[in-house]
């Protein structure tokens, strides 16, 4: 956890999946209820519990006690109705749901209720071979959850792009906005036919909008009546209508609302939706490679000094790999910089011990070059390698070894790795093979980008 927080500026929160599945027992072991916070309860029999759903709030608390220092959040998935406690600990509250929720507005109701001002994103699993989104599907659910402030996702993403890029064209932008101003659960407004759903959003300065949803089959003529003085508005206040784009002037806003459709009146001025942020695959990932970079003196590695590990010398960030008589730690007593260095031993002809790391952001035009710090001890009888395999997607590449120099003195190696065409990751083995003994020092091993020229 400290690892991820502090050292990588490139994590912007923790996602907490399937809130909904778990803590569904009581536990009634006595040595764990000296270390909850959350009270007890008790079972059907009587006997003193923790009922589980209460450690997991704990655990989200502690989560956001540790990330929101930081500027970063946490996401709940999951946050269904059983899961209200969970809910306020959350930052943004997802649910995948089965694909009947928007025809009961007392889920949206729910799910806004919980979040508040939040961002509260449903996925809806539509799209399957099997499972068809026809277009009108596609809109009643779209323009439902916008009706609550709700961001109405679909998996898999972008199957029925074409076809629905206008519903997104229109919508998102709207959804920004409304939640920018914030859901208000008290209205101050009443609509003329009872079926319809009003929801209101802001009064501040990012704005005033109601969202006028018609869950019918039939079109509706209505009026959305406000109350002008708890909303503080001037008598001849202009509004205007965001999906169909129509325009009035008073407390009054008369419309005419076809069927599963949305309409978002606008009362008097507001900012502009804020930026959409687009980007490129290749641009996040030159992104998250300049963070990593930035936060490792320009390396691609993190901990490649070995600064970070758990008590018992487990580097954070690394893989271990050992077989046999084998081991391999952060340890303290050596160190080429810093406090740290890893030590690596296999005194087995059958076993080995490497450290390991994939690295799958390889580029094209981009070549690496790998460098480290290295040494012997004198019981060392071999000198330990460097073995690196590239990777296209699932198919493997060519792979390549360079040993290490024989020393007992620190000595700095470095090593220009050139990917083969089509190579998107590389799998890095520091330390034996098999037949090899071992007793060795690494430290500050570095990864560094090297875009080639252009000719
Ligand atoms: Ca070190
Ligand atoms: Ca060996």
């Amino acid at each position: 956890m400290k690892h991820v927080i502090d050292g990588s500026p490139y994590v912007d929160g923790i996602y907490v999946d399937s809130l909904s599945s778990w803590g569904m027992y009581r536990n009634a072991r006595r040595e764990h209820f000296a270390y909850i916070d959350l009270p007890l309860t008790h079972d059907d029999k009587g006997n003193v519990v923790i009922w589980n759903r209460f450690p997991h709030v704990e655990f989200l608390r502690e989560l956001g006690k540790r990330l929101h220092p930081a500027g970063k959040i946490v996401f709940g998935n999951g946050i269904r109705n059983k899961r209200m406690w969970c809910a306020f600990e959350c930052d943004v509250h997802g649910v995948e749901a089965n694909r009947t929720v928007h025809k009961d507005a007392s889920h949206y109701c729910w799910f806004r209720t919980m979040a508040h001002h939040k961002p509260f994103l449903l996925l809806y699993y539509y799209a399957y071979p099997q499972m068809e989104c026809p277009r009108e599907a596609a809109e009643e659910y779209i323009q439902s959850a916008v009706a609550y402030g709700i961001a109405p996702e679909v998996r898999p993403f972008g199957k029925f792009i074409k076809r629905d890029l206008d519903l997104y064209e229109t919508f998102i932008p709207i959804l920004r906005q409304i939640m920018r101003a914030g859901w208000e659960p008290v209205t101050h407004a009443r609509a003329s036919d009872a079926d319809l759903w009003l929801e209101r959003f802001g009064g501040g300065k990012d704005g005033l909008f109601f969202t006028v949803y018609n869950p019918t089959s039939q079109a509706k003529d209505a009026t959305v009546t406000m109350d002008r003085t708890r909303l503080h508005l001037a008598p001849d206040v202009k509004g205007t209508e965001l999906v169909a784009h129509g325009e009035w002037t008073g407390p009054t806003a008369t419309l005419r609302i076809p069927p599963k459709t949305l309409r978002v009146l606008q009362v008097g001025a507001a900012p502009p939706p804020p930026p959409e942020i687009r980007m490129t695959k290749k641009e996040l990932l030159d992104r998250a490679l300049s963070l990593r970079e930035q936060s490792n003196n320009g390396s691609l590695i993190d901990n490649g000094g070995f600064e970070k590990a758990s008590p018992d010398g487990r580097p954070f960030g690394w893989g271990r790999s050992t077989r046999g008589h084998a081991e391999i730690k952060a340890v303290d007593d050596t160190a080429h910089t810093g406090r740290r260095s890893a030590l690596l031993r296999d005194s087995d002809d059958k076993g080995a011990a490497n450290l390991t790391l994939r690295f799958p952001f390889v580029q094209p035009d981009t070549d690496y070059e790998l460098s480290l710090w290295v040494k012997q001890t004198p019981r060392s009888s071999a000198p330990g390698r460097l073995w690196y395999r590239w990777s296209k997607g699932t198919e493997r590449l060519n792979a390549e070894r360079f040993d290490f120099p024989k020393t007992t003195g620190w000595i700095h190696c470095q090593w220009t790795l050139v990917p083969p065409e089509g190579a998107d990751s590389v799998s890095m083995t520091l330390g034996s093979s098999t037949p090899e003994k071992i007793e060795i020092y690494l430290d500050d091993v570095r990864l560094v980008r090297k875009p080639r020229k252009a000719n």
